[in-house]
């Protein structure tokens, strides 16, 4: 949220609803209709599990899209608010499934970073990856998350704890 975007960058999120799994196939309709602009798509490991599958058609349409996939192993967001064991999700090889949804005629490209370094190898090279999307997979810790998330999810928690208001 505290990111800085150039000028004329446009930005859209799904808070109204709240419904994990819309980015993915969000990310397909804006490259298909604004094919002169530079998609980028940042996505949970838990919120992509549930429409991964629409990284295909990105991969069909050959659409220079960047996706950085947040792999911290779970429902992050969930762990801040109340955590047990339904938060861990089951690791995927997220770069590799680039390599499934290619087949044998794509052109999607999987990356993975574990550091900065990497990162910043991966970005350069999506930059240049121009005839399909390019996937990197970013590695960070399970509770590697901002102060305000942390600030956030005791409130939420606070909330839910709430007896039920008497009819
Ligand atoms: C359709 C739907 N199912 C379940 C939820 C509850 N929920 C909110 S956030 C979240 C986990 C998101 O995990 P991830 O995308 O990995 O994000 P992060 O780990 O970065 O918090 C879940 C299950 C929801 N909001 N929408
Ligand atoms: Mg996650």
């Amino acid at each position: 949220m505290a990111m800085r975007l150039p000028g004329g960058a446009r930005f859209d999120i799904e808070m109204q609803w709240g419904s994990i799994g819309w980015a993915v196939p969000a990310t397909f309709g804006y490259a298909v209709g604004a094919e002169q602009r530079r998609i980028i798509a940042l996505i949970g490991d838990g919120s992509f599990q549930l429409t991964a599958q629409e990284v295909a058609q990105i991969v069909r349409r050959r659409l220079p899209v960047i996706i950085f996939l947040v792999n911290n192993h779970g429902y992050t967001i969930e762990v801040e608010i109340h955590d047990g064991p339904y938060n861990n999700i089951k690791n995927w090889d997220y770069a590799g499934l680039m390599q499934a949804f290619n087949s044998e005629d794509g052109r999607g490209l999987g990356l993975r970073a574990t550091n900065g370094g990497q990162l910043a190898e991966a970005i350069k090279a999506a930059l240049a990856h121009r005839d399909g999307p390019t996937l990197i997979e970013c590695i960070i810790d399970r509770d590697d998350c901002s102060p305000d998330l942390i600030a956030w999810g005791r409130q939420v928690a606070r909330a839910n704890a709430r007896p039920p208001r008497p009819q």
